[in-house]
């Protein structure tokens, strides 16, 4: 199973999601984050996708957990993904090719319109929580399951 990273920039009661433009969960609002290259630690990859989606780079990451996605129609999509909150950003963050960053409320994330999961265990990891979990998700990328891991 591919590796992969989420990271979501906590500041002043904000998390900077970004909004996909393009591939697996285009149109969703998400963390920054994708794939772990060969020789890369998640740490590394996390702070490499982060600058290439965003334009900005986040200085200090904290490890939040283990999430695996599931798609059994798809086994090429699955991923284990390593979760990290951000915590101190240098740069401005800029809409690129990939993402359209923006700042959200934490008490106003944008669930209907962010992968199904994100409900399950997102506003736990804002508010200082850890996730491990599985997660199933049917032919049309709806969630069928969930389980600890
Ligand atoms: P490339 O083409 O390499 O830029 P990349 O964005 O690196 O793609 P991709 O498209 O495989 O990787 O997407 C991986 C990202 O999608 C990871 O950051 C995790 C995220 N992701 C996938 N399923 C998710 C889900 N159910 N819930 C969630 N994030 C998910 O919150």
């Amino acid at each position: 199973m591919r590796l992969t990273t989420l990271c979501y920039v906590v500041r002043d009661g904000q998390v900077l999601l970004a909004m996909k433009k393009r591939g697996l969960g285009q149109g969703k609002w998400n963390g920054p984050g994708g794939k772990v290259e060969d020789g890369e630690t998640p740490e590394q990859a996390c702070r490499r996708e982060f600058f290439e989606e965003t334009g900005a780079s986040v200085m200090t990451l904290e490890a939040k957990g283990l999430i695996e996605f599931v798609f059994e129609a798809k086994p090429d999509w699955n991923q284990r993904c390593h979760v990290f909150i951000g915590r101190d950003l240098a740069g401005q963050p800029q809409e690129t090719e990939e993402m359209l960053p923006a700042w959200y409320s934490l008490s106003e994330l944008p669930l209907d319109n962010m992968w199904e999961d994100d409900a399950l265990w997102l506003p736990a990891v804002l508010n200082g929580g850890q996730v491990n979990m599985r997660f199933y998700f049917d032919e049309q990328s709806k969630l069928v399951k969930h389980e600890r891991i």
